[in-house]
């Protein structure tokens, strides 16, 4: 650290300079995250000092993570829930897994190829054995095949809700009656899916299925809110006891999150956009998104590109051999597009940042390439 320090003005100039040399969002087609919708930035500065940690201090943040956390349970259509809020995904499937682990005590869990690298954190941070089960072909998990792998140490199920690579939604109701009968919990990781699903009429899934103990949902992807915000529901309180932690010195007995100290500031930015936006205006995002989807793929079509499956959600990936080139050029020229791997492709996430006029730009600069 300096011995004395530069003023405001000289700070602020550098950051700024450092800010601007990014690649703008409505140029990152490789990302779940968007701008922050404005009145979450308004929340977020008016509860900045704020500590879920330690909510004595501040009992609004209290009041405001429940209410996000019930919002997004009445919005899933789950009645009967208890949660809190996490960092975003990660957090939350190393929280449910630790949850199921604790409450079965079995030394291993299946997870579909799949699943989000966060799943691969919390095997190794619990130090519980993960399962990798294949999928079929439209790239959801193959429900016999998990059945096979499950055995007497077996202590969970994940699945997916809106896969990474390609926003797939594994046969939720399918797995339920496996799981059920196996008497096996299930982790739904829907980090994307959660603030997707519920706006797009045609994709009927039921959340609120017998052994399905937990699910997660990201504020801070399709959420439109600020980064950190994350939920995660259980089914049953015996889960979220199954992680909890004393904290006898604190204004509050115990914790059930993974830090500490952690920002009511994302409640509060969480909240405002729910109740801004409300079920009317989140529709109107994500059918934008979709409708971005749809012209994006006539777009790829009209070059030879094909989808790798018909897009649930406002993912879509094309299979593309030489795609770690194509991403080379297209970023000199400013795009970010992501790689995905199974199978080898391009992956776009249309976010609400993507504009229609930039998905035309994007393809003549991609037509060029190729
Ligand atoms: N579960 C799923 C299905 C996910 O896709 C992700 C993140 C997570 C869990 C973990 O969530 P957190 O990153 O909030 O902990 N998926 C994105 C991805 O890997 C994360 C991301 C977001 C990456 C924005 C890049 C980016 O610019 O693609």
């Amino acid at each position: 650290m300096r011995k004395s320090g530069r003023s405001e003005e000289e700070v602020l100039r550098e950051l700024e300079e450092m800010w601007n040399s990014r690649i703008p969002y409505e140029r990152v087609f490789s990302s779940m995250c968007t701008k922050p919708h404005p009145i979450a930035v308004k929340a977020f500065l008016l509860f900045i000092e704020s500590n879920l940690g330690d909510f004595g201090i501040f009992p609004s943040v209290k009041e405001l993570e429940d209410k996000v956390v019930s919002i997004s349970a009445e919005l899933l259509g789950i009645k009967k829930f208890c949660g809190y809020m996490t960092s975003g995904g990660t957090e939350a499937n190393i929280q449910a897994l630790r949850a199921l682990r604790n409450v079965k005590r079995g030394k291993n869990f299946i997870a579909p190829k799949s699943r989000h690298f966060s799943i691969d954190k919390a095997s190794d941070i619990l130090g519980v054995e993960m399962k990798i089960a294949p999928l079929n072909e439209e790239y959801q998990v193959d429900v016999s095949a998990l059945e096979e792998m499950i055995d007497e140490n077996t202590f969970g199920i994940v699945a997916l809700a809106g896969s990474t690579e390609l926003g797939q939604i594994d046969p939720l109701e399918e797995i339920s009656k496996m799981a059920s009968e196996c008497d096996i919990p299930v982790h739904v990781d829907a980090a994307f899916g959660a603030f997707v699903i519920p706006f797009i009429d045609e994709l009927d899934v039921n959340f609120s299925l017998p052994s399905i103990s937990s699910i997660s949902g990201d504020p801070h992807k399709m959420g439109m809110s600020v980064i950190p915000s994350g939920i995660l529901l259980f089914s049953e309180e015996k889960y979220m006891d199954a992680i909890k932690v004393r904290t006898p010195y604190l204004t509050t007995k115990h914790q059930y999150s993974l830090p500490g100290t952690r920002p009511g500031a994302s409640a509060a930015a969480t909240y405002a956009v729910f109740e801004h936006l409300g079920k009317e205006g989140y529709r109107k995002i994500v059918e934008r998104c979709m409708r971005n989807t749809k012209l994006i793929i006539e777009l790829m079509e009209e070059l030879g590109f094909e989808p790798v499956i018909e897009p649930k959600m406002n993912i879509v990936t094309f299979e593309m051999e030489d795609i770690d080139r194509i991403r080379e050029e297209l970023k000199k020229r400013r795009w970010l597009v992501s790689k995905s791997l199974n199978p080898l492709g391009m992956r776009l996430v249309i976010m609400p940042h993507v504009e229609e006029e930039n998905l035309k730009l994007f393809v003549e600069d991609l037509k060029r390439i190729i």
